[in-house]
């Protein structure tokens, strides 16, 4: 048996996407920002099709994130943040919060939403994963952006469907 592999696209033509990023920590997740409109860009996003949605904290990402799913206009939603342990007591309910609410979204409103928060012990560690030297989460989340929004689309449409290879298992519901 070989089963039939499907895998989003790394092309964002055609699609539109909603960035929605915290101004907590705004030296860093403006950095976020920028790798992710940067990994729109290049993956072939149109000029008018990236909006930037920006809110408070972390915390109030999934709020946002819902309110964006819910207008229809967006195909999937990256959502940046930067949630460092060392500058508040609360770094687990932000962070864990901020986590389950942007996964709550996807699962209740269909619309994929990327988890591109930071979250770290120091500055220095959120540096790090801000682009400021090397890897940036904010590039990366947008590009899974892409390659979700991409999945989805191809399982709705069933446009990557082929003829069954193989013996065809009936299926009973
Ligand atoms: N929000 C963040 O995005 N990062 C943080 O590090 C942070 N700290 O340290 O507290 C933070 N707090 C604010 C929070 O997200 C809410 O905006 C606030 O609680 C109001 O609801």
């Amino acid at each position: 048996m070989k089963p039939k592999i499907h895998r989003g696209k790394l092309t964002a033509s055609g699609f539109r996407f909603a960035i929605v990023a915290s101004r907590w920590n705004d030296f860093l997740t403006s950095k976020l920002v920028d790798g992710a409109v940067e990994a729109l860009e290049g993956l072939g996003a149109e000029e008018d099709s990236v909006e930037i949605f920006m809110v408070p904290g972390s915390f109030e990402l999934p709020g946002a994130a819902k309110k964006l799913a819910e207008t229809g206009s967006f195909d999937a939603i990256v959502a940046l943040g930067v949630v460092i342990r060392g500058e508040t007591p609360h770094f687990d309910l932000v962070a864990g919060e901020a986590a389950k609410g942007v996964a709550n979204v996807t699962i209740q409103t269909g619309v994929p939403v990327m988890f591109g928060v930071v979250t770290a012990d120091t500055v220095e560690q959120a540096i790090n994963r801000c682009g400021v030297k090397a890897g940036n989460k904010g590039y990366e989340a947008a590009q899974a952006a892409v390659e979700t929004a991409n999945l989805y689309r191809s399982i709705s449409t069933g446009r990557e469907k082929e003829k069954p290879q193989g013996k065809a298992v009936p299926h009973v519901v």
